[in-house]
C-alpha cells in the first residue's frame, strides 16, 4: 500500500504535521475547483498585474481554511498588499502564492501553489524556514514538501495524496535550462554562460511557471533563472512568496541557489514585496555562475 502524505508526516513535529496536512487537504479542494475558476478579475495585485478569479479566490480560500486551523499567525500573500493577522495564538508564519504562473491558466499549461512555513515573524531571511512546498496542478497535481528532512513528492490520487519519491536530489550532471525575461534583456555575462550551457548540450525547457520550470529542474537537473534584466536588475520573482520558497527545497535537494553573489537564503529582506534575481539549479552550475558576475 502506499504511503499516504498523513502517514509520512508522522515523524515531523506535531503541529507542522498537522499545518502540512490541512495544506494538502486545501490543495485538493483547488485541484477539483480550478476548471470552475477561470476568467478576469478586472483588478490589481500590489504588483500592477491583472488579477484573475482563480488567483483571487484561491489567496481567499487559502487565507480562510488557515485562519480556521489555528495555527497560523500570519501570511504574507503575493495578492494583499500587507501582512495578513489570522491567530494570535498562531506559531507559524506563511508565505504564499496562491496560484503561481496564472497567466498559465487560459491555455491550460502549468499553476502551482507555493507556501514557505516560518515561526519567526516576517519578512525574515529565507534560511529561516522550518518548511517549505509547492504544489503543481499538472497533469496530475503533485505536492512536494520539505520540513528539512529532505525532498518528498507525492501524487494526488483516489486515496488523497501518496508518496511517489522520498529523499529526491538534482540529477547530476543536470540536463536542462529554462530562463525567464527576453534574451535581448538579459545581462551580456549571463547571455554567455547560458551559450556555454548550450554548447554543452543543455536542452531549453521552459513554461512560464515558476513551480512547473522548478519541479523539472527537481527531476532532471540543471538550472532555473528569472535572471536580471538590464532595465529590471531585480529580475521579477518575489523574494518572499517565490524565490525563498524554491530556494530552501533545492538546497534540501543537494542544489542552492544565488542571486548571481550569494545565496537567496541569506538576503535580508527590506520589503515584502522586494523582488530578487533568481538563479536555482544544481550546485556546480551555481558556482560556476556566481563566477561570471
Ligand atoms: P505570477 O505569480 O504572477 O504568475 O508571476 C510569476 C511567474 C512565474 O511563475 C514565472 O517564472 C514568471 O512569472 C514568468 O514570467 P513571464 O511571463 O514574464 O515569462
Ligand atoms: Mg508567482
Amino acid at each position: 500500500m502506499a504511503t499516504t502524505i498523513k502517514e509520512h508526516l508522522e515523524t515531523i513535529d506535531n503541529d507542522l504535521a498537522a499545518l502540512i496536512l490541512k495544506i494538502s487537504s486545501i490543495a485538493n479542494t483547488i485541484s477539483d475547483e480550478l476548471p470552475y475558476r477561470r476568467g478576469k478579475a478586472d483588478t490589481k495585485n500590489v504588483f500592477g498585474e491583472l488579477q484573475l478569479v482563480a488567483d483571487k479566490w484561491a489567496d481567499q480560500f487559502i487565507i480562510e481554511e488557515l485562519r480556521k486551523l489555528g495555527l497560523v499567525k500570519t501570511v504574507v500573500s503575493e495578492e494583499q498588499p500587507d501582512i495578513v493577522p489570522l491567530n494570535d495564538s498562531g506559531t507559524f508564519n506563511i508565505t504564499l502564492d496562491p496560484l503561481d504562473g496564472s497567466s498559465n491558466i487560459e491555455s491550460n499549461n502549468l499553476v502551482g501553489t507555493i507556501i514557505g512555513i516560518y515561526k519567526e515573524d516576517l519578512p525574515t531571511q529565507g534560511k529561516h524556514q522550518v518548511a517549505a512546498m509547492y504544489i503543481l496542478y499538472g497533469p496530475v497535481a503533485t505536492l512536494v514538501y520539505t520540513a528539512q528532512n529532505g525532498v518528498h513528492e507525492f501524487l494526488y490520487t483516489k486515496e488523497g495524496f501518496v508518496l511517489r519519491g522520498e529523499n529526491m536530489k538534482l540529477p547530476e550532471p543536470g540536463k536542462l535550462y529554462g530562463i525567464g525575461g527576453l534574451r535581448k534583456d538579459w545581462l551580456p555575462a549571463f547571455r554567455q554562460y547560458i551559450e556555454q550551457l548550450e554548447a554543452e548540450g543543455y536542452k531549453l525547457r521552459y513554461g512560464g511557471s515558476f513551480v512547473g520550470d522548478f519541479n523539472q529542474i527537481l527531476h532532471y537537473g540543471g538550472i532555473f533563472a528569472y535572471p536580471a534584466l538590464i532595465e529590471k536588475p531585480n529580475g521579477k520573482l518575489r523574494l518572499l512568496v517565490e524565490s525563498n520558497t524554491m530556494s530552501f527545497i533545492v538546497k534540501q535537494a543537494g542544489g542552492a541557489s544565488t542571486t548571481g553573489k550569494s545565496s537567496i537564503l541569506d538576503v535580508v529582506p527590506e520589503s515584502i514585496t522586494q523582488r530578487v534575481p533568481t538563479y536555482i539549479g544544481n550546485k556546480e552550475l551555481i558556482e560556476k555562475l556566481e563566477k561570471i558576475f
